[in-house]
């Protein structure tokens, strides 16, 4: 996931492909406060670098820029259109992804024909403004959640290489993280980390 406003003065193509480099499963462009044209540009050449490295690109929010840059498909939340929406303008074969915090929500979500859910703000986060009942659910939550859905989902929110283990031990498939890979020294090390954490917690399944 990326965000170059927290990526160090880095672009966000080059943190992308640090990402990359280190391991990462997938990537999502996450450019919140960028004009469409923006997100177009930069999703533009993330699409190549992710292309180049056969990484699936999901866009944040907008089904028009997705489809635009040609991106694997969409992530959407309570402030975005609807997952059968996205679904009928990018197609079957399109990846929807959708963000919740609850087991409703996670239902509710997997029966209207998400692919994967993003669960969170799993521990206290700086990077997005949850409301309260929506931050810090923990890793119990992540169990509920686990146990009421049959898609996979990714915990996200404060993880780091230190607790991604503890996230994916609770149930979660993996995990999804902006500062602890774009606000890194080395985010291809960071990554790496990562993803090693993520190893161990399917070991203590
Ligand atoms: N959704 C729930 S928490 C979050 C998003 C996008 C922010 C995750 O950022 P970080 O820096 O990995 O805590
Ligand atoms: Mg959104």
């Amino acid at each position: 996931m990326t965000q170059s406003d927290r990526s160090g003065g880095r672009s966000t193509p080059d943190v992308v492909q640090a990402a990359v480099d280190g391991g990462v499963d997938v990537v999502q462009l996450r450019e919140k406060h960028a004009s469409a044209r923006d997100r177009y540009e930069v999703g533009r050449e993330v699409r190549a670098v992710t292309a180049d490295a056969g990484v699936p690109l999901v866009v944040n929010d907008r089904v028009d820029i997705a489809a635009a840059i040609d991106a694997d498909g969409v992530h959407l939340g309570d402030d975005d259109v609807p997952v059968s929406v996205a679904r009928e303008q990018l197609g079957d074969d399109a990846i929807v992804g959708r963000s919740v915090s609850t087991v409703t929500g996670a239902r509710t979500a997997e029966e209207a024909g998400a692919d994967y859910l993003g669960v969170g703000a799993v521990f206290a986060t700086d990077t997005k403004d949850t409301d309260p009942e929506q931050s810090e659910i923990g890793t119990e939550r992540v169990s509920a959640i686990a146990d009421a859905v049959s898609i996979p989902f990714v915990g996200i929110g404060g993880v780091t290489p230190d607790n991604a283990a503890d996230v994916v031990a609770a149930g979660a498939d993996g995990v999804a993280v902006v500062s602890a890979i774009t606000a890194a020294d080395d985010p291809t090390d960071a990554t790496r980390h990562l993803a090693d954490s993520v190893a161990a917690g399917r070991d203590r399944r």
